[in-house]
């Protein structure tokens, strides 16, 4: 007898689901990620939860689109519609050089010693969406580095690539926090990882100790109000507002003194080593940057974004050249959020290989 011809059907069957993706993991990898994972593209409903009350206590200060597009951050759908999986991505970008706290240099945090990171992980996320789609011509995608409104931390978490961690960066137990996130939204199926990273912080509270300016509220939670970066890179403020101990760009306290930081790697993606004067310039050579020196010292670097303006109020900052009666807002319930610091808590990860 003659065998029944073939249905088409348009649901892949569940081996050739688990092989796709199998596929697709092996070219993320080999397009120069570290770290690839797959989630369900389901609505982030605890994270939404969370993210709204992080807005309602203010804890966004100025970043006004934070809240604005609060609600598309959570949910993925708003971002592509039939959406079904998101592939997250980590690409670790630390290099071998250490801040010094010698006096007269400035401190540009390590994420902006290179190239700009959203350009180095957008191309290689549009190369995998360019290989998806000549292998599964059906396929749409949505690509999300920082800049898109999508919540590129929870993604992560869900994805199994690390677990948050108290100072509100995600850590990986391969090259501890120093990773840009990222990810690729699809509206075909692919298989989700069964399994997260657990929380691998437990008593620590190192960088809640560490970060000079109080910033993390909570376990988790940064008051954006109160931190370094915050006030160096995205406040839009004319004068300094903060004491930023030295930091001109960013600020790496609370990641460097965590303990997974140990299990740092040099990264393999020749874009993010320093460029000359990125690791320990002086203030007085950042001080005597004209407008057309500055863009073209900085060009292709994340510090262009704070732009000459603002790099002249941060090297004031940096030098505690700040007014008075303008020493940060403290959070109207930061005091009460903070927890107290036990002095016989143990600064210790939870799980150490
Ligand atoms: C806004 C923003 C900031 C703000 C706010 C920081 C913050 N922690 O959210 C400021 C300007 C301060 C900032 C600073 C930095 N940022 Co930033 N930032 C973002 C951005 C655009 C959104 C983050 C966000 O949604 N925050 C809102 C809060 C509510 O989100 P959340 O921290 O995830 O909140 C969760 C927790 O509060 C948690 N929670 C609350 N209670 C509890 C309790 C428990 C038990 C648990 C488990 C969780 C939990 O639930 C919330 C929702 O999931 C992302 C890019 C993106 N599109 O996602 C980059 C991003 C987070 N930043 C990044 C980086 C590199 C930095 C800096 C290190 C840069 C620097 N060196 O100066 C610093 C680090 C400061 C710090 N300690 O967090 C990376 C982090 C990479 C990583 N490994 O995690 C990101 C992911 C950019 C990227 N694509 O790579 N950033
Ligand atoms: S980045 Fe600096 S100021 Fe912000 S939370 Fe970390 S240690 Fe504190
Ligand atoms: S291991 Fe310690 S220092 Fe690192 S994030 Fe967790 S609590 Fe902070």
């Amino acid at each position: 007898m003659a065998a029944p011809p073939e249905i088409a059907s348009p649901v892949a069957a569940p081996d050739a689901v688990a092989a796709f993706t199998e596929r697709l993991r092996a070219q993320a990898l080999a397009l120069g990620f570290s770290k690839v994972g797959i989630a369900r593209a389901e609505p982030l409903e605890a994270e939404e939860r969370r993210l709204q009350d992080w807005l309602a206590r203010g804890y966004h200060g100025t970043m006004g689109w934070m809240a604005r597009t609060a609600e598309k951050r959570a949910r993925p759908a708003e971002l592509l519609s039939g959406v079904k999986s998101v592939v997250a991505v980590a690409l670790n970008y630390d290099t071998p050089p250490r801040h010094t706290d010698a006096p007269g240099v400035a401190k540009i945090s390590r994420y902006a010693w290179g190239d700009d990171y959203h350009a180095v992980l957008t191309e290689k996320l549009a190369a995998l969406l360019d290989w998806v789609r000549a292998e599964r011509p059906e396929a749409h995608g949505y690509l999300a580095v920082d800049a898109q409104p999508a919540l590129d931390k929870a993604w992560a978490v869900r994805a199994g690539l690390g677990w948050l961690g108290k100072h509100g960066n995600v850590i990986t137990r391969e090259f501890g926090s120093w990773v840009f996130l990222g990810e690729l939204f699809l509206d075909i199926e692919l298989e989700p990882e069964t399994e997260r990273v657990p929380d691998h912080c437990g008593v620590c509270t190192a960088c809640l100790e560490a970060c000079p300016t109080e910033a993390i509220v909570a376990p988790y939670v940064v008051d954006a109000r109160r931190c370094i970066s915050f006030a160096t890179i995205e406040s839009k403020s004319e004068t300094p507002e903060m004491d930023t101990r030295g930091w001109v760009f960013g600020c790496d306290v609370c990641q460097d003194v965590c303990p997974w930081s140990r299990f740092r790697q040099p990264t393999a993606e020749p874009r993010f080593a320093p460029r000359a004067g990125m690791v320990a310039p002086t203030f007085e050579e950042l001080a005597a940057l004209t407008p057309e020196d500055f863009k073209r010292r900085f060009a292709g670097t994340p510090v262009l974004r704070a732009k000459h303006r603002g790099l002249k109020r941060n090297i004031a900052a940096a030098q505690g050249r700040v007014a008075s009666g303008s020493a940060g807002p403290p959070g109207p319930d930061a005091a009460a959020q903070r927890p107290p610091h036990g002095s016989n808590a143990a600064s210790k990860p939870s799980s150490e290989p």
